[in-house]
């Protein structure tokens, strides 16, 4: 029987086990949206910017694993997505992008709302297809969720010019496919993977550096028992957190621009670093003329171009995380590493991460309140000091819990990023650690979590300032605050040196009101004492996200921290120390 494009779409959906869309409508996806009408297998998530819609699949893709699914208009619809696809892109998040496209014989003629999504996504995703033909649709879609989610994931954009929508043919959604030239290895080669017990036996200050392919090939519980085999310590990226416990014995914590004292100093010091699902990010490298100076490197990876890309790397193996560990297991033993065991912890003990007290609300404080009172919570961050606080300060016991974009460093990624996770995961506590900026970028969707009835707990942590830049501000140019205060009015002084005075505004958005007026529920905490009974409050919502607008110090800096283009042993520690 003859179908539209759009009834085939459905029907790929269907097949495809999604259950949601996150979407904005518009002129050339309205035959899609109909069919979606007629169709309660799928529901639809209408968010209030197609920015959101991006990061809300995102969100449902790394908290789930699942496929994440959005669909869009052509024109501005489409391209309102590109952030989110190049935060997808970067942090390897399996996406399917529907986007609309005005009909063939306009397509380059500058018609109403066209865009050439192909050309403006194609750096930003993994792959990305013009459907010219209404034969081609089904094998596109297959094609398209088998990329996305295969080998290293990634986003993947399908554009859909409306006569193909509506053109009718008869056919079926395909079984299955065959991509010629697009084969991802898995298993990794078993003479390297032999190669790296070997080093291993050899090394006296091994270290397991892992990063968010943990994650994504389900590596973590596998990854964990090879760790309780050697005892070998364990270091992460920002997107390793989570695989392994934060209070586990063996595990120093975050590498890098604010990493741990135990793990920059275990990163500068080592013998051998088993990298595992990790890029090597300049963010983790620091200076590359003086980093692991002394390390032979092992890179563990899908993807063949992210190896050794960055580091010289003896020993590369391109492979699934979990598979290659699964096979390495068997030829492990206990690591003959008592000295070195004794000295990272010794870095533990000796330098902790700062804890500053003081009458105004810290925001370390904060987020490990926050840990307590929801130990097992998903989190989602934006970017700035919030991100950092959160990294270092939850503790986290469970594999994608932490969800932030690393890669491209995305403000306004987390709140929708909660929506999309809360969606997935309608039984557990999702709260977005924000930053007052951040929280600004894609607050509109407070009404897209109201309408749904999504508890999402959003803390603010409002320090009136683009906190992050203020503090490199602050550091490396002299207090020299340009542009980076939330509150200067024009009648502060030109220079205001970062010192309050009685020029200054105590202005702050009214996010209590703000959030009433969205018909979410607001609270303004000031004293902290006030913070746990807040977050219990909180907690108690079981349909209205919250917004908790935590007034915290407004100086407050993330330590330690490793100035730009030096070596990551080379870190500022902060006042105390
Ligand atoms: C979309 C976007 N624009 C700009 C930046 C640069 N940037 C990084 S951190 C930061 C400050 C974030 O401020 P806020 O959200 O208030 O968080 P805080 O650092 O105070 O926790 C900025 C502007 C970015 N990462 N993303």
């Amino acid at each position: 029987m003859k179908k539209t494009g759009a009834k085939l779409i459905i029907e790929a959906m269907k097949k495809e086990g999604v259950e949601v869309i996150f979407g904005y409508p518009g002129g050339s996806v309205i035959p899609i949206f109909d069919e979606l009408y007629h169709e309660p297998s799928i529901h639809v998530v209408l968010t209030r910017h197609e920015q959101g819609a991006v990061h809300a699949a995102d969100g449902y893709a790394r908290s789930t694993g699942k496929t994440g699914v959005c669909l869009v208009t052509s024109g501005p619809g489409a391209t309102n997505t590109i952030t989110g696809l190049a935060t997808a892109n970067f942090d390897s998040v399996p996406i399917v992008l529907l986007t609309g496209q005005v009909i063939r014989p306009m397509i380059g003629n500058d018609a109403f709302q066209e865009a050439d999504m192909v050309g403006i996504s194609r750096p930003v995703t993994k792959h990305n297809y013009l459907v010219n033909d209404r034969a081609h649709l089904g094998q596109t879609l297959k094609e398209a969720f088998f990329i996305a989610n295969s080998g290293r994931p990634g986003p993947v954009v399908v554009d859909l010019p409306k006569d193909v929508v509506n053109e009718q043919l008869d056919d079926e959604y395909p079984e299955t496919i065959s991509i010629r030239g697009y084969n991802p290895v898995y298993v990794g080669h078993a003479g390297q993977i032999k190669k790296i017990a070997e080093a291993i036996k050899v090394s006296k200050k091994p270290v397991f550096y892992i990063g968010g392919g943990i994650h994504i090939s389900g590596a973590s519980e596998i990854f964990r028992k090879v760790v309780e085999k050697t005892k070998i310590p364990t270091i992460s990226s920002l997107m390793g957190i989570g695989a392994i416990r934060s209070d586990h014995p063996l595990y120093l914590g975050m590498v890098g621009m604010h990493g741990t004292y135990a793990s920059n100093m275990a990163m500068t010091e080592t013998d051998l670093i088993i990298g595992i699902g990790t890029r090597f990010d300049d963010r983790v490298t620091g200076d590359l003329g003086k980093f692991a100076p002394h390390a032979k490197i092992i890179h563990i990876d899908i993807d063949p171009a992210t190896i050794a890309r960055n580091v010289t790397v003896e020993i590369p193996i391109v492979g699934d995380a979990r598979q290659v560990l699964e096979k390495l297991m068997p030829l492990l033993h206990p690591a003959d590493i008592d000295e070195w065991r004794e000295i990272v912890s010794g870095w533990k003990k000796d330098y902790p991460l700062p804890d500053e007290e003081g009458k105004e609300i810290m925001p370390q404080r904060v987020v490990k309140e926050i840990s307590e009172i929801f130990p097992e919570a998903i989190i989602t961050t934006e970017v700035g000091q919030n991100q950092m606080f959160a990294a270092l300060y939850y503790n986290f016991t469970k594999p994608r819990t932490f969800l932030t974009s690393g890669g491209l460093g995305t403000m306004g990624y987390g709140f929708p990023a909660a929506i999309g996770a809360q969606m997935g995961n309608r039984n557990k506590k999702v709260i977005d650690i924000a930053g007052d900026g951040s929280i600004q970028m894609n607050i509109q969707e407070l009404a897209t979590a109201v309408q749904e009835g999504l508890p999402v707990i959003v803390a603010i942590l409002n320090n009136g300032y683009l906190g992050m830049v203020r503090q490199w501000q602050q550091i490396f140019k002299n207090s020299r605050y340009a542009a980076t205060c939330l509150m200067r009015r024009p009648e502060c002084p030109f220079h205001c040196e970062g010192k309050a005075g009685s020029w200054c505004h105590l202005y702050t958005v009214d996010f209590v009101k703000l959030a009433d007026a969205y018909g979410a529920v607001g609270m303004r905490v000031t004293k902290p004492e006030e913070i746990k009974p807040a977050l219990e409050e909180a907690g108690k919502s079981k349909d209205k996200p919250v917004f908790i607008d935590f007034i915290i110090a407004r100086e407050s800096n993330v330590f330690p921290m490793v100035p730009p283009g030096a070596g990551i042993n080379e870190m500022l520690l902060g006042k105390e120390k």
